[in-house]
């Protein structure tokens, strides 16, 4: 069967060969934050998508991961292949063992397709509050999804933007399994680091020792922009103090990953070489660089890598 589709409307396709980073990573870093879209003439969007992106395939994102000099990679759920997980299943299938997965299930999933996720290599679930991307869940459907997940001992990725942070966070802390939230809660970087707003952001990860945190997306969150803008390598100067002062405070529980093929950018696409680059700049010495890259997400996704 073929499906054929129409991208959004000024969609941004990713950038094509990245340049090398000068930071080389650590020996087995991880990738903990991307995606694959399609192909989707093989794994054909969700009806209810509110964005049709370019394809990239498992092959692409391997193939990237091997030239940035990741070692393993785990593929999230984008909100375009709503909860048929069939493309993400097929990429950790085909990984042999170097990806994991975080799926998206709604209440009626069964035993069985939890099963065969976990086997596949899903570790968690993504709940979406980001009201462009989704429309809202019933809460209680995502505590009957929890229910459902805990046994296998996973976790849920949270994705929200740092105004919905007040009226979630009570929500969010009754979830009785780690939280894993997805680009530091898209804090407003034209803001303090220091004022109230990362603050409250701050205080939330505080709560409880159980919630993790990505330090990703500087692409997504900055206003100074990328290296075309401010004429330097380093780029998206603006969300260092913010991701550094996560990395400082949290050592042992923040992840690091691409976001690749970048969903709805619109200004621009990072040169993915240039994003592993960033990373001295938010965590600025080795140790904090191989509990990012390394320890934290074996920790979370590998647990007994044998
Ligand atoms: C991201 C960010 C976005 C998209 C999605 O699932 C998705 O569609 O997560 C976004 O548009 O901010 O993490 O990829």
């Amino acid at each position: 069967m073929t499906t054929s589709f129409e991208k959004t409307p000024g969609w941004l396709d990713w950038y094509a060969g990245p340049s090398r980073p000068a930071y080389q990573l650590p020996p087995g870093a991880v990738d903990a934050h991307c995606h694959v879209f399609g192909p989707g003439a093989e794994f054909p969007y969700a009806p209810e998508r509110k964005y049709t992106p370019c394809d990239a395939s498992k092959e692409q994102l391997f193939a990237l991961r091997d030239h940035l000099g990741f070692a393993r990679t785990v593929v999230v759920q984008a909100t375009c292949h709503g909860a048929d997980n069939s493309a993400m299943v097929d990429a950790l299938r085909a990984s042999g063992g170097l990806a994991r997965g975080v799926a998206t299930v709604r209440p009626e999933v069964t035993d069985a397709q939890l099963r065969e996720l976990h086997e596949a290599g899903v570790r968690g679930v993504r709940f979406n509050f980001v009201k462009r991307l989704v429309d809202a869940a019933p809460r209680q459907d995502l505590r009957e999804v929890v229910e459902r997940i805990r046994p296998y001992g996973w976790h849920v990725v949270v994705y929200f933007e740092a105004a919905d942070l007040a009226g979630l966070r009570e929500f969010l802390l009754s979830i009785p399994v780690p939280l894993v939230v997805d680009h530091m809660g898209r804090p407003d970087v034209a803001k303090d680091p220091d004022g109230p707003e990362f603050e409250a952001f701050l205080s939330f990860l505080r709560a409880r020792p159980d919630i993790w945190c990505k330090v990703t997306c500087p692409e997504r969150l900055s206003v100074s922009g990328p290296p075309a803008l401010d004429g330097e390598r380093a780029a998206y100067r603006d969300v260092v103090p913010f991701a550094r002062r996560v990395v400082e405070e949290f050592p042992d529980r923040v992840l690091w990953g691409t976001d690749w093929p970048h969903p709805n950018l619109t200004d621009h696409m990072p040169d993915d070489g240039l994003l592993v680059d960033f990373l001295p700049r938010i965590a600025p010495t080795p140790q904090l660089r191989q509990r990012l890259l390394v320890d934290n997400p074996m920790r979370l996704y590998w647990p007994d890598p044998h």
